[in-house]
């Protein structure tokens, strides 16, 4: 018994294969196990000599049978471990490396430029209370300049903001109507306009706020042009035009000359040589004083900016939608602008 076995585990290349021989020789009806249940026949002398001898050829076919089932086990890992092995000398498949957003690279260079002169970055929620977005601005209930930002209502009370100026109110309330401020603040704004080349239904603005003692609208043209011409370069001009914003007196939007001469020419944009990006203004006495500061002590100029009209102007993208669309060929020129 004890050869055969030992036999068929030396020539065994299975682990499954172990285990039959397990079962034919140790099993409950194997070989081996029969001549132990025999004993009883057994005279009394041969008995212990049998049973000895028995429990050793056990023994030896317990260990053979693990020590061939670690080996097996051992060449069964060492063929997987073969088998998944990585050819590194493969060519490698290109990974596509993606880049900044144009709209993200333009607001992060507004930022940084408005950093440099002092303010502070802050943030406003997107989903806005009617009193934020219209009335701490001087737009009362029924006030017709209402329809100038018409918007999307999420009920009677709530709305998604139409534009970054119900956090020039947020800030101020915080300040504690004692204290100056002067804040930037970059986010998503809604409105009900019809998309097309220049307008889109959902854009970006940043607001800008500058409230303290004796700021006057000097200090607003002067940063103003300060802004345009870091933005744009030496000999971009800007103008002011009067305009009408309840929540400022006096308004004004500004426009930058848009005149762009190359060997055979000139092209002017818009025919005017002009295009809007902003809309500025003194900040009210009303808005001052509903955030709790005293307009005979404090004042304070406010602007808000389409940061995807700067960034038309500034590398010639020539329709808005071209920033939601996401077209690689349009993203992938400007990585590395
Ligand atoms: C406002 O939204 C005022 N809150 C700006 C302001 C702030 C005035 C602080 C005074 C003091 P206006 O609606 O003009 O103003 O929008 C400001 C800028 O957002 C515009 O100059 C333009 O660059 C951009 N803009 C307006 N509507 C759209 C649109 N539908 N799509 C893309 N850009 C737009």
């Amino acid at each position: 018994i004890k050869q055969e076995a030992l036999g068929r585990i030396v020539s065994a290349d299975e682990l499954k294969e172990l285990q039959e021989i397990k079962v034919a020789y140790l099993g409950k009806k194997g070989s081996l196990t029969s001549v132990l249940r025999g004993m009883g026949k057994l005279s009394k002398e041969e008995r212990p000599l049998i049973g000895e001898l028995a429990n050793q050829v056990r023994e030896e076919i317990t260990t053979a049978l693990e020590e061939k089932g670690q080996k097996l086990e051992e060449l069964a890992l060492e063929k997987q471990l073969e088998e998944e092995a990585i050819d590194v000398t493969l060519p490698g498949r290109p990974v596509e490396v993606g880049g900044e957003h144009l709209l993200t690279k333009i607001v992060e260079e507004i930022e940084d430029l408005f950093i440099g002169m002092g303010y502070e970055v802050r943030e406003g929620p997107e989903v806005e209370t009617d009193y934020y977005n219209f009335e701490a601005l001087n737009l009362p209930k029924g006030h017709p300049a209402r329809d100038m930002q018409d918007t999307f209502y999420i009920t009677n009370e709530l709305l998604m903001r139409t534009h970054t100026s119900p956090v020039q109110a947020r800030t101020m309330k915080e300040f504690d109507g004692d204290q100056s401020v002067k804040m930037i603040c970059p986010g998503k704004v809604y409105r009900r306009d019809t998309d097309d080349a220049t307008h889109s239904h959902q854009f970006t603005q940043i607001e800008g706020l500058y409230v303290g003692k004796d700021v006057r609208m000097s200090d607003l043209k002067g940063t103003l042009d300060q802004f345009a011409k870091k933005m744009f370069g030496k000999d971009r001009e800007i103008r002011l035009r009067p305009s009408f914003f309840p929540f400022t007196e006096p308004s004004v939007e500004m426009d930058i000359s848009c005149k762009v001469c190359n060997g055979q020419g000139c092209s002017v944009c818009k025919g005017t040589g002009w295009i809007e990006i902003l809309g500025a203004g003194m900040v009210h006495p009303n808005v001052l004083e509903m955030a709790g500061y005293d307009p005979k002590e404090y004042t304070g100029f406010a602007f808000g900016m389409g940061p995807e009209r700067i960034a038309m102007l500034k590398y010639g993208v020539n329709d808005i939608r071209q920033f939601y669309t996401n077209d690689k060929r349009f993203l992938e020129q400007y990585h590395n602008a």
